[in-house]
């Protein structure tokens, strides 16, 4: 192991794969933007894929964060400083899960609801689903009702796609479909769910079509969701 104190004169590229991926963790917990972004490049350059690079040492790496964000040992400026820096690594990855050159197979908006503002999960699925082949308008954060019916009316999508990190903020997943149901167009679209608080009951609860654990479960869903409708 690396002494963290040697860090600042730690040459990234002479480690083997996994003391790298191991390293990545930690400088995504120390919010570390240029070496991650460092490292995603080194790990490409050794062939590995970007949806390996992604998991392995992104997510992985965040789930990390995330545990000792709940168990009070990071806090929030510790934590937007790690979601900074695996937006460094995404910003090279995302050009990579999007390279299809195949036609739109459906159009796709996505947003995190009102009083939400983490978008890392969020706008991995938009980078996912377009690495799919799904056209994807990204909606941001913190989105009040109207911003999806502007968006609807804008990109005339097949999917709505909505977002929610917070157990106070996934309730407004329902108040968007209840205003779809209210203004006649909630069977015109398939509405998918998704964050770390939801599950399938609630998704099935606020009449959600689908509700996906990941953004690999979201692709496939999607897919199949547009499959049926194709059928339809
Ligand atoms: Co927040 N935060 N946070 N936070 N934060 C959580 C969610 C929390 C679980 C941490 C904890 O206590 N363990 C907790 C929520 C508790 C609860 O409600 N039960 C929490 C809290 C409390 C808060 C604040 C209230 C803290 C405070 O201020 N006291 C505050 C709220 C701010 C607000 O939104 N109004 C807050 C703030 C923040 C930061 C700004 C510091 C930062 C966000 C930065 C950003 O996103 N730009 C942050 C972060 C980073 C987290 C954790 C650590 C990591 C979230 C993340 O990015 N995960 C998180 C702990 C955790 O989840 N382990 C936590 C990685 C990401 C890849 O996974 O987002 O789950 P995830 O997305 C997955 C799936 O869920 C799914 O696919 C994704 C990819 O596989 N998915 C979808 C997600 N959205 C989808 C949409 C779909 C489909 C699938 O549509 C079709």
């Amino acid at each position: 192991m690396v002494d963290e104190y040697d860090d600042d004169d730690l040459d990234l590229s002479a480690l083997p794969n996994d003391e790298l991926v191991e390293q990545m963790h930690d400088d995504l917990y120390d919010g570390l933007r240029e070496e991650i972004m460092e490292g995603t490049n080194i790990l490409l350059g050794r062939g590995w894929s970007a949806s390996k690079v992604l998991d392995n040492a992104l997510v992985e790496g965040m789930r990390i964060v995330g545990i000792d964000f709940r168990d009070g040992i990071l806090f929030v400026p510790e934590v937007l400083m790690s979601a900074n820096a695996m937006k460094g690594g995404m910003e090279i990855l995302r050009p990579l899960l999007a390279e299809t050159g195949a036609e739109p197979i459906g159009k796709m908006i996505i947003g995190t609801v009102k009083g939400d503002i983490h978008d890392i999960g969020k706008n991995l699925v938009a980078m996912m689903m377009e690495g799919a082949g799904f056209e994807v308008i990204n909606l941001g954060i913190d989105n009040p009702v109207e911003n999806y019916l502007e968006a609807i009316e804008q990109h005339k999508p097949d999917i709505i796609g909505m977002s929610a990190l917070l157990t106070t903020t996934m309730p407004y997943m329902k108040v968007v479909i209840d205003t779809l149901v209210e203004k006649g167009m909630r069977d015109d679209y398939i509405v998918l769910v998704g964050g770390a608080p939801l599950n399938e009951e609630f998704s099935a609860a606020i009449g959600a079509d689908a509700y996906c654990r990941d953004a690999a479960v979201a692709v496939e869903t999607a897919q199949a969701k547009m499959a049926e409708k194709r059928a339809a």
